[in-house]
Parts: C-alpha cells; structure tokens; sequence
C-alpha cells in the first residue's frame, strides 16, 4: 500500500512527525487532511474554518478548482525543463505578470525567501553598475521587526532572537531603522553612504499586523527617489488582494522600484515566487548571474497564471476590502466591553487582535485551542497576538458565522478567567 493510502489517525500522524521530522515549528494540535475554500478537514473529519490561510498564501481558497486544473494539466504535460532550455509557459507566464502589476521584466523563483534574496542580489548589483557604489561598499535599509524570511543572509537582519540567534557569522551592509519612520529613512540617507535600497513590507505581518500611518509608504519612496536608492516592496504576505488592494502598496498610491511576489502568487498549489522591476534595475542580471533549478518551470508558469486569473475574476480585492471592515466593525464593539482584547488592526483580510497579556503568557494560545475546539483555525504570533487570514473568497455568511466563533470563544475564555467580557 502506498504511503499515500495509509490511514493514519490525528494522534498517529502527531507522533510521527515528532519522531521522524525536526522540531522546527509548534504546530497547534489538528492534523489537517482536506482542503476546499474557506475549510479544512481533520483526519477524523472534523471541519474548520481556516483562519490562516497558509500565512495568506492560500488567498483564492483551499484547492481551488481553476488552479488545481491547471496544475493537473501542465503537470501531465511537462514539469520541469531547467531553465538550460526555454519552456512553452514561462514566456506568457512573465508577460502576463509584467503586465498585470506594470514592469518590464520577471526574474521567476520558488520560495519567497528565495525571491527576497534574489531582490538584495538585483539591488546590490544595480547600487555597483548603476550607481556607482564601491564593490563591497553597499548599504540596504530594512525596519525593525522585519520578517522577509529564514535564509542566513536575510536572518542577518532580523531583530527577532528565535530567527536570528546562533545563525552567525552574519552578512554584513544592513542598517535598521524604526519601521512607519519616514524621517528616520530620510536621516540613515543623509548619515549612512552607499545605500543602494530600502526594504520594506507594506504591512508588517508576522510583527503583529503592524500598519503603518496613511502616507508612509509613498513618504518612504518619494525619499528613495530623491536619494537615487531602489524602494523594495516585499509583498509576499500582503500582496495578491490581502489587504483590499491588489498590491498593498496601492493603498498609498506607490509604485515599487522592486515587487517581490509568493505565497497567494500559486494560490498555495505551488511554490512560485518572482521578483519584478523595470528593465534598468533588472538589466543588470546577465546569463549565468542568478537561477534556480525549478524557478520558472512550466508548472509554476501555468499555476501562478491560472491563480492571478482567479483574483482578478472573483474580485477578491473588494471582498477582502469589505469583508475586512466588517471584521474589524464587529470585533472593535465587541473588545470595546472586553478587558481581555486590547485591540482589533489590519487592513482586508490580514487582521489581528491584541490579547490583553504578556507575549510570554499562554492566553493567546488557549484562545487558539479553544477556537480549535469551536471549529476556527488561527495561530498567535509573538505571544499574545492572534492573526485572522481568511481566505478571501470567505462570505459574508461565513464571516458572521466565524465573528461569532470568535466572541463566543473570547467569552468563554473571560468565563473561566473571571473577566468581564463583550456581548456574545
Ligand atoms: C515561517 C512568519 C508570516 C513573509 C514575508 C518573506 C517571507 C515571508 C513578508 C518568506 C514568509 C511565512 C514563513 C513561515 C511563517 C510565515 C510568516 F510568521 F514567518 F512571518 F506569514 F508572517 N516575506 N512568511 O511573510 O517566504 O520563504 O516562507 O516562502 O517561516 O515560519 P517563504
């Protein structure tokens, strides 16, 4: 019997992950089996509504039936060529893609940590034959509390101890500075020479949904402009209609020098990753600079085009826009008669609420279990925020019934702690 076939129960499948798989993350305790829009399934069949998303990059709904056709159909036709040869995808694919979000040029790859690296790689080599920085001599902003990923180079700029500690030695020519600080961008320009870009995410995720003020981003990239620095939108968690837009970036009206793409780009069938910008950035990269052995292959090509397709058919940009606010609408009148949730944020679907507790406490992961128990499925992030990602297909009906799995879980929590809470 293949492996595939073996029916395992819920407890089965835990213990042999811990046995077998390193302990590199802490799952909450549900095995999860099957996929379809909004829901999943455990292996005892209990249904849930995702409230994860993959970490948004299941953003057009679990298996979506366009993309998986197009999946199953290129992969019975050609999966993989290496990029030693060209393939009948990967042309339209990037065509479609430059069109879609505006730039010349597509360097495809697979993870978004790989695309994130390939970005800094682009910036560095522009800053040297473009710029006219001193080899070696090149500078790159990112902001406090980053998260673009868990590569040695890209951990070298994290202020987070768990992504960081005991990955060193570190690669140098990164400078930090606080994030939603156009002034702060506009001093290390002065201050620090040789800086040839500057990092960003437009809304940052995995720090607690961190949204910065109304005109920070277009304030950051008109300075990037007037220093000649490339404006590096990491849009992996944000983009594809997350946030209510199709890029987060438009919510102030700016336009990246960099787009860095993943996750929702495959709508999660597949790894596929990309980074984008105008010919002079990316002109710098010649034959034999830069690759990876599946970037660009035919399925990525024919999945990610299939999953844009869906985003742009079913509109998902206005549906998180307004299912967003009526998220946030009702859980703000809710904590505002709740001593446990200090506050609701976000901006579409990427929203998040702040347990009244300390980041070392185990509230937000009770909550999380007992959502589990309730039939939601969330996780905290840094302690004592718990993230809500729905897929972006969810329904007005969906997010009701979801609102009141949350209040009802809230309230149950306050019960057995002694809190005053909201009205269920
Ligand atoms: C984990 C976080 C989210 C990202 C941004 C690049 C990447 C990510 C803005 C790298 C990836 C994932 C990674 C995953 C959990 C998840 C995450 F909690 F880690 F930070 F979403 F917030 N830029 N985020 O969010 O893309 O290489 O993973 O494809 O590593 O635990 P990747």
């Amino acid at each position: 019997m293949s492996v595939i076939e073996q029916s395992l129960n819920s407890a089965q499948a835990i213990e042999l992950e811990n046995k077998y798989g390193a302990h590199n993350y802490h799952p909450l305790p549900v095995v999860l089996d099957r996929g379809e829009g909004v829901h999943v399934w455990d292996l005892e069949g209990k249904k849930y509504y995702d409230f994860l998303s993959a970490y948004s990059a299941i953003n057009q709904g679990h298996c979506h039936p366009r993309i998986i056709g197009a999946l199953k159909s290129q992969a019975e036709r050609m999966t993989l060529t290496s990029r030693a040869f060209y393939n009948s995808r990967l042309g339209e694919f990037e065509k479609y893609a430059c069109e879609f979000f505006g730039f010349d040029k597509l360097l495809p790859m697979n993870s978004g940590a790989e695309a994130v690296e390939t970005a800094l790689k682009v910036s560095r080599k522009w800053g040297y034959e473009k710029k006219g920085i001193a080899e070696n001599e090149a500078v790159i902003v990112v902001c406090e509390n980053n998260f673009h990923g868990r590569t040695t180079t890209v951990v070298s700029f994290s202020n987070d101890p768990d992504a960081r500690k005991n990955f060193g030695p570190y690669t140098p020519g990164f400078i930090s500075i606080p994030y939603n600080d156009s002034k702060a961008l506009a001093k290390v320009l002065v201050d620090v020479p040789n800086v040839v870009a500057f990092l960003v995410e437009p809304i940052q995720g995995e720090a607690g949904v961190f949204v910065p003020n109304d005109g920070y981003l277009l304030e950051a990239s008109k300075i990037c402009a007037a220093n000649n620095v490339l404006f590096i939108a990491d849009e992996i968690q944000t983009g594809i209609a997350r946030t209510g837009d199709m890029l987060a970036v438009e919510h102030d009206g700016v336009k990246p020098d960099v787009l860095i793409l993943g996750k929702a780009l495959s709508g999660g069938a597949y790894p596929v990753s990309a980074v984008l910008a105008n010919d002079t950035v990316m002109e710098v990269i010649k034959p034999g600079q830069h690759g990876s052995t599946f970037g660009g292959n035919p399925i990525a090509a024919a999945v990610a085009m299939e999953a844009l397709e869906v985003v742009k058919d079913e509109d998902l940009a206005n549906n998180a826009k307004k299912m967003g606010e009526l998220f946030r609408s009702e859980l703000q009148s809710f904590i505002d008669q709740c001593d446990l949730v200090s506050a609701v944020r976000g901006r579409g679907l990427l929203n998040a609420i702040l347990i009244n507790d300390t980041p070392d406490s185990s509230t937000a992961w009770d909550i999380c279990v007992q959502l589990k128990e309730n039939g939601l499925l969330a996780k905290p992030t840094h302690g004592n925020i718990i993230r809500f990602a729905p897929p972006l297909v969810i329904t007005e009906e969906q997010l009701r019934d979801c609102v009141a799995i949350i209040k009802t879980t809230l309230n149950q929590h306050c019960l057995s702690k002694g809190l005053s809470c909201g009205n269920s």
